[in-house]
């Protein structure tokens, strides 16, 4: 089904070709080819006719060069499709070679003499759209599935690739816009026959249209981290121990550790994945005065870096801890570090417990209500670190999608909020015009169109060429 006011792609268009898997060692690597001519070039390399092969049916041969059958390329299997039940919606042929550089270019080299031509970044998913075989949010969708570090966002991706859930949503607002312009028109054109609709009924449609838009917006910006990672920082005085907790997460030696006080100058960060969520975790300078300018800067980074994250880990040395409990310090910098978000979810760790005796960490631990004991050296407490940590964002992502609107929130890239933050101001603007009653109606279609074209936009309908440059030149070549 069309999904767009494009023309599909005529058979002028060039047979494009590229390779879909990565470049590198691998057992396989699949070239594509799609257009008018696939089947054709792919005859001209290939051991076997083609003329009357079945779709969608494997067929294992040999490749040769162009018309030259006995120089022989590869052992591969050939997958052909045919339009319009494609990926791209043309005629495809998809060619399994042996993976590698010498093979995959070779057979590239040879679709191209037999007049295929080199694909670029995004070419294939461009087709797919043009030809009415994806929305441009579902094209988008590809991109996050393909980018996705943590399974949550490629399973919204692959949810929004399969039902369109973003499109289905945004589709409704469009209607309801249209709706009123129409009767807009009507009254407009038709005069006698049609009474001019009362402007507060509009006002309030209009109106729901907005909130719906800016919830949808809210709750995006509230899940952002489902896309860019959740960000989790390490903090605490010098020499507490947070490298060494953040190698420990990690499995890596990626931050410096010494004995020395004020070893991490700056903020160190590495991406996991932790309960399906890619984690950006955030190594930091020990916080204390300092003179040091070089330490100084360090330090204002580690509160920045607390600032941005979504949860805290904050260390305390149990060997330093006074008789008396906790350092006047911790207190000072715990409030520092949490500012005026104390709803952000916050562990307390006292390290270094394999350093005191058992009875001593005991009435310690008496004296620091809250702190959870921790051990590096001897792996004591890091499973509990973990269990918070995966905890935390279950319950993360629980209320994310107890906020969610059908899904669609989470799927939402940066350019579909621009183009729904614009939409809901031209839709404003045609608010404030229907309540000025000296304004003639017909004032107010012209924001409504200029908001329509926003929705246009974000759903791809006779979208600019702009726009679908800017959203295809994000994908790699053979996609
Ligand atoms: N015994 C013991 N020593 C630890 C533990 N964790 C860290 N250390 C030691 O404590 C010292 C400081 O550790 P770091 O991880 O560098 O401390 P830091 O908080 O990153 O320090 P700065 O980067 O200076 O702020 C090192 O000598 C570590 O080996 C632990 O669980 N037990
Ligand atoms: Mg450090």
């Amino acid at each position: 089904m069309q999904t767009n006011s494009y023309t599909p792609l005529t058979a002028d268009e060039p047979t494009i070709v590229a390779q879909a898997t990565p470049e590198g060692l691998s057992g396989v690597a699949v070239i594509r080819l799609s257009g008018t001519d696939a089947v054709e070039i792919a005859d001209k390399i290939f051991s076997k006719p083609l003329a009357t092969i079945e779709p969608a049916k494997a067929i294992f041969g040999y490749v040769h060069a162009p018309n030259q059958p006995e120089v022989t390329i590869d052992q591969v299997l050939l997958l052909p499709f045919k339009a319009p039940a494609s990926f791209t919606g043309e005629d495809v042929v998809e060619i399994h070679c042996h993976g590698g550089l010498a093979i995959p270019t070779q057979v590239l080299e040879a679709c191209q003499q037999a007049g295929a031509t080199f694909a670029t970044g995004g070419a294939f998913t461009r087709r797919a759209f043009i030809n009415g075989k994806l929305d441009l949010t579902q094209a988008e969708s590809i991109l996050d599935a393909i980018h996705a570090e943590g399974n949550q966002l490629s399973q919204f991706a692959t949810q929004n690739l399969r039902h369109k859930t973003v499109a289905g949503y945004l589709t409704g607002l469009r209607e309801a816009i249209i709706a009123i312009q129409c009767e807009l028109v009507a009254a407009m054109d038709y005069p006698e026959e049609v009474e001019e609709p009362p402007r507060e009924a509009l006002q309030q449609r209009l109106q729901a249209v907005v909130e719906k838009a800016n919830s949808l917006c809210e709750t995006t910006a509230k899940s952002q981290w489902i896309r860019e990672g959740l960000k989790i920082a390490i903090l605490g005085q010098p020499n507490a121990g947070k490298s060494t907790l953040f190698n420990a997460l990690l499995a890596q030696e990626r931050s410096i550790v010494t004995p020395l006080a004020g070893t991490t100058r700056d903020t160190v960060s590495e991406t996991l994945v932790l309960a399906g969520i890619a984690v950006k975790l955030v190594d930091t300078a020990g916080l204390r005065e300092t003179t040091d300018m070089v330490e100084q800067l360090g330090v204002e980074r580690s509160l920045e870096a607390a600032q941005l994250a979504d949860c805290l880990l904050y260390l305390t040395d149990a060997t330093i801890v006074g008789a008396n409990g906790l350092l006047p310090e911790d207190a000072v910098l715990l409030t520092a570090v949490r500012g005026n978000q104390a709803e952000k979810p916050l562990l307390k760790l006292l390290t270094k417990q394999d350093v005191l005796k058992d009875k001593t960490f005991t009435q310690v631990l008496q004296k620091t209500d809250g702190w959870q004991p921790l051990s590096v050296t001897s792996g004591e407490g890091l499973g509990a670190v973990l269990q918070w940590l995966e905890s935390t964002i279950k319950s993360q992502l629980h209320q994310a999608k107890q906020s969610n609107e059908q899904g669609v929130q989470l799927c939402l890239t940066n350019r579909q909020q621009e183009c729904l933050v614009a939409m809901a101001e031209h839709l404003e603007k045609a608010i404030e015009t229907l309540a000025e009653t000296a304004f003639p109606l017909d004032l107010t279609t012209i924001p409504l169109t200029d908001a329509l074209r926003q929705l246009d936009d974000l759903l791809g309908i006779d979208t600019s060429e702009i726009v679908l440059d800017s959203v295809f030149s994000q994908f790699c070549v053979g996609k």
